[in-house]
């Protein structure tokens, strides 16, 4: 008859209807499961060392095949806050990936395990291939594993059945949309899911935090940092002289703080190295294979020099240099020890973490006092600058150049090794560019009537600044003063005041001279592959 049977439309809206509030369910079924992974994993983790941990194994494995254009895009929206942006996005994405997993997982059980299955297999896949990993490091992932597929379970179970908050009794009809996992004896409702999710939330947000604590908590290498004393420097930095700050106000500090010195690197956790055991080898094309304990290097004759170190995914009027008093000892000396062979001409350094850095022999052998740093600002390495020792070479980005928390020199050469970044399209020899960055007035600053000053910092390591010019709107170009110099090494301050100027839009151009290419190129370059060029505008307004 017809009156008993449903038409095919009603049928349609009753799956529908049973089947939508099921899903919200099931996703965050899978969003908590996920999050249980990587809580117990970290939890875990703890006891181990952090690639272990699966969210900074997933993160630096990310990072390491991030295509060149992202890099470059991250660096520059983000800046230094570019590892905030990169776990906002893993969660977002992991949160997307495992709400389906949850949706999978009621409608076919076995699917779900094996999203869980996949995700863990991931991250033991990236945890093993970090630099120094061994298998162990997979038993955190494996166990957090574990408990994610099971809380899914009793989460999946604990979904109200359908249509039951609406439609009293239909439970019996189950038809298609009958969740893979049988309800069991549990009750079924909104509050009894609401208050197992709710539990689970709290119980991996406690295993999480905990494990983040404990870990702390075992690291052994702060407290050796902070009773560090180290020693002084038998040749020490050359007085600095008067008036290296320009005069203008606002203009950054000419000695940068070491908090406020900029970081860029790939690692995700700060490497903990232990000093009491570092060990740097310095081998390859050698006569004689060399190895230096942190003692003994603290025991060698360090010098101390002002240097200004430069990023090359600075952009034009970015802030990714700074100068700061490195102490250490001349890689010269090491390489005098070791004695490099006739073909040699590139020295590869590697860090714990396995970022390396690939840097000329000869920059490494000259008189410039490239060196093995242990010391910045009078303090011990920070560890997020490298602690216990890094390399910091005058005249050369960082990329190739400054390998933090350094463990490994190899000898070799540009056509037989490659390193980090030049194996992801960035250049092999990287000479800092001579650069002017004006900082006052910033990016479309009112300013109030009358003459404006004009302040800003200009680079040329190893050649130095022997002018820079601006010029404001279309007009001449002309000399600003120059603040005084303290080596060719360390950046030099300037200051302009103009000519009263009409209320309104103003442009102001710099451009540094450096005594060996002159006037610096107007020629604009992205900061791939070797560095930014031309000349940087900014716009302000008068009022
Ligand atoms: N181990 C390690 N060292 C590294 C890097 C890195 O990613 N890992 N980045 C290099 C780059 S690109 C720069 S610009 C400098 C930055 O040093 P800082 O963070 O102390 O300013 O470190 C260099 N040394
Ligand atoms: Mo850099």
């Amino acid at each position: 008859m017809a009156s008993s049977k449903p038409s095919p439309a009603r049928t349609r809206t009753r799956t529908l209807f049973r089947l939508r509030p099921a899903v919200p369910y099931a996703a965050l079924a899978g969003i908590l499961a996920a999050a249980t992974v990587l809580a117990v994993a970290e939890l875990a983790g703890a006891f181990f060392t952090a690639r272990a941990r699966p969210l900074i194994a997933l993160g630096s494995t990310f990072i390491d095949f991030t295509p060149l254009w992202l890099k470059n895009f991250a660096v520059e929206t983000f800046g230094t806050n570019d590892k905030a942006a990169l776990f906002a996005g893993m969660a977002v994405t992991i949160a997307v990936l495992a709400a389906l997993a949850g949706v999978l997982a009621r409608r076919r059980w076995a699917l779900g395990v094996a999203a869980v299955v996949v995700m863990g297999t991931v991250i033991v896949a990236c945890v093993l291939t970090r630099a120094g990993a061994s298998p162990v490091d997979a038993i955190p992932t494996v166990l957090g594993t574990a408990v994610g597929i099971a809380v899914l379970r009793g989460l999946i179970r604990r979904i109200p059945a359908a249509g039951a908050e609406t439609t009293a009794g239909t439970t019996a009809d189950a038809g298609a949309d009958t969740p893979s996992v049988p309800p069991g004896g549990t009750r079924t409702t909104r509050r009894g899911f609401f208050a197992a999710a709710g539990l689970t939330a709290v119980i991996a947000a406690a295993a999480a935090t905990g494990g983040r604590a404990i870990a702390a908590a075992r690291s052994t290498t702060a407290g050796f940092r902070a009773a560090l004393r180290l020693p002084a420097s038998a040749d020490p930095a050359p007085a600095l002289p008067a008036g290296l700050q320009s005069p203008v106000s606002g203009v950054t500090p000419w000695l940068t703080p070491n908090a406020d010195f900029y970081r860029i690197d790939t690692a995700l956790s700060v490497p903990e190295v232990d000093a009491e055991t570092w060990e740097l080898r310095i081998h390859g094309m050698v006569e004689e294979e060399v190895r230096i304990s942190f003692a003994e290097l603290l025991d060698s004759d360090l010098i101390e020099r002002h240097l200004t170190l430069t990023c090359v995914s600075n952009p034009l009027g970015g802030d990714l240099a700074g100068t700061a008093k490195w102490l250490g000892l001349p890689v010269r000396e090491l390489l005098a020890r070791a004695r490099p062979t006739a073909d040699a001409d590139m020295v590869l350094s590697t860090s714990v973490d396995g970022f390396s850095a690939s840097t000329p022999l000869e920059v490494l052998q000259d008189d410039r006092d490239a060196l093995l740093a242990v010391g910045m600002n009078g303090e011990p390495l920070p560890p997020v600058h490298g602690y216990p020792v890094r390399m910091v070479v005058p005249g050369l980005y960082g990329f190739v150049s400054a390998t933090k928390w350094i463990i490994d020199m190899e000898v070799t050469r540009f056509d037989t090794q490659t390193a980090y970044w030049t194996d992801r399209g960035w250049a092999e020899q990287a000479p800092v560019k001579t650069m002017a960055r004006v900082e006052v007035p910033a990016s479309f600053a009112r300013v109030p009537a009358g003459p404006v000053d004009i302040g800003g910092t200009a680079w040329s390591q190893q050649r130095g600044i022997t002018g820079v010019e601006v010029q404001i709107d279309d007009g001449e170009w002309q000399p600003a003063v120059l603040a005084a110099e303290a080596s060719v090494d360390t950046w030099r301050q300037f200051s302009f005041r103009t000519p009263e100027l009409s209320s309104g839009n103003h442009t102001v151009r710099a451009r540094a001279t450096d005594p060996q290419d002159g006037v610096q190129t107007e020629a604009r370059a992205d900061t791939v592959p070797d560095g930014a060029s031309g000349w940087q505008s900014v716009q302000f307004m008068v009022e």
